[in-house]
């Protein structure tokens, strides 16, 4: 049986560790987080993702999957740590380096490394140094070079969260290994549990592929903001105007919405535009117009609070805003790098006590609530309260019962859903 050690038990490790052991591997997981080794070794997890609990606790139970804070031996390690970006958009990728650090020690001769982290271009040459000069009795692999003990290759990962433990099985992989052979070594373990193509090119294309596939959505979905004001300025109906668009068959523009969130799409592209700024405009300029979509929103509800406090005889203090989604996009309760919740929280600092929100997928007792003083509503009373309605996330509930506003509401409807 083959000995794989995932470093790294967070949104994207921890999956794959889960399906590398449920498909005959023996996993050892390694995190710096006590918290989540304690919880996996009692066969749960620590990361809301509703197909993987069960494929933990059966892992688990038949000793397949384990996890530690020290780095084993193993026959392929698989990192998985984050890659933030730093203040001023800069990728730190301390937490590969800290990784690559900690497996030296343990690493023998015909061992594969395989890195997953979403990594500026060269970051996979960058780790084989870090390797060296830890291990220099061993031989690391360099492009074009023949003969080495360990075998290294970057292996993008695209799955979308909400969807993890099926993606990763269906959806085909980029397989950059340093040399051809580094990419025949990935591939053997992909092979433990992907059913789709596993493709074959160099380290720095696949890091580039990923960031690239990221970086076209966040430009596609600028484009789609960007229609959004103008729409708005020129009194078009901007769900109208896309959906007629995209009837042509080589047209396929994405939807607004109130900003990009989640901890990818709206940080990935910055890892190209730091290595390239001079070329990288229209990506710099789409992360520009995503980011600035939260403040529009917040615009727009400043003038319906005025519009209703006047219309209605009231004070600015006396509005309530409720507002409708607080996840970083539909049918998740994921709320890091949310716009949704970053309006939400601004707005309730503009207007104390006046704002509450309606989000299904979190409970009343979520710190975020009672860190912005918000308080959370049900869908269903949630109408009787409002006088200014503000859409930000097309959670299926609110799409399967729309509310419409009665004569004196005022609806800012960011996803065009109502
Ligand atoms: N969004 C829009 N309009 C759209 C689609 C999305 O405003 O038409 C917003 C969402 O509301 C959300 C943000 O974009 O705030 C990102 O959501 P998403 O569903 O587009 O993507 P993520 O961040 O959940 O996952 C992405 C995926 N990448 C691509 O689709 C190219 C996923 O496959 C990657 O694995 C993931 O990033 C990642 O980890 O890099």
């Amino acid at each position: 049986m083959k000995t794989v050690s995932v470093l790294g038990l967070g949104y994207i490790g921890l999956p794959a560790a889960a399906m590398f052991a449920a498909n005959g591997a023996n996993v050892i997981g390694v995190d710096v987080n006590q918290h989540a080794i304690e919880t996996i070794n009692q066969g749960k997890i620590h990361i809301v993702d509703p197909f993987l609990e069960d494929i933990v606790r059966d892992a688990v139970a038949k000793g397949t999957l384990r996890a530690t804070n020290t780095p084993e031996k193993a026959d392929a390690f698989v990192i998985a740590v984050p890659t933030p970006v730093k203040g001023d958009h800069v990728p730190d990728t301390s937490y590969i380096e800290a990784v690559a650090k900690n497996i030296a020690p343990v690493l023998e001769k015909g061992n594969t490394i395989i890195l997953e982290s979403t990594s500026p271009v060269g970051t996979t040459e960058a780790m084989i140094e870090w390797l060296e000069a830890a291990r220099p009795d061993l031989k690391f692999p360099h492009e074009g070079q023949e003969g080495h003990d360990i075998y290294v290759a970057y292996c993008p990962e695209r799955v979308l969260p909400g969807q993890v433990v099926k993606e990763l099985v269906e959806n085909d992989r980029i397989i950059g290994g340093i040399t051809e052979d580094c990419s025949e070594k990935a591939i053997e373990v992909y092979r433990i549990f992907v059913k789709a193509d596993l493709i074959k090119t160099n380290a720095r294309t696949a890091e580039m592929s990923k960031l690239t596939e990221n970086a076209f959505r966040d430009v596609n979905i600028a484009f789609a903001n960007e229609l959004s004001l103008i729409s708005d300025e020129l009194d078009i109906n901007v769900w109208e105007l896309i959906s007629l668009a995209n009837r042509h068959p080589r047209v396929n523009i994405l939807q607004p919405g109130p900003g990009v969130g989640g901890h990818c799409i709206a940080v990935d592209p910055w890892f190209i535009v730091n290595k390239t700024p001079e070329l990288a405009k229209l990506t710099r300029l789409a992360r520009e117009v995503n980011e600035g979509k939260p403040e529009w929103v917040i615009n727009k509800v400043n003038e319906a609070v005025a519009t209703f406090a006047a219309s209605n005889n009231k004070a600015i203090t006396d509005v309530r805003v409720v507002c409708y989604g607080l996840a970083f996009k539909p049918n998740i309760d994921d709320l890091r790098e949310s716009p949704a919740l970053l309006i939400t929280e601004k707005l309730a600092k503009l207007y104390p006590g006046q704002v509450s929100a309606v989000e299904p997928n979190i409970d009343e007792k979520h710190p975020v609530l009672e860190k912005h003083g918000l308080t959370l509503k049900l869908y269903e009373e949630s109408q009787n309260i409002a006088d200014v309605m503000v859409v930000l996330v097309d959670h299926k509930e609110f799409i399967e019962i729309p509310l419409t506003a009665n004569n004196k509401q005022i609806v800012v409807d960011t996803k065009g859903i109502w």
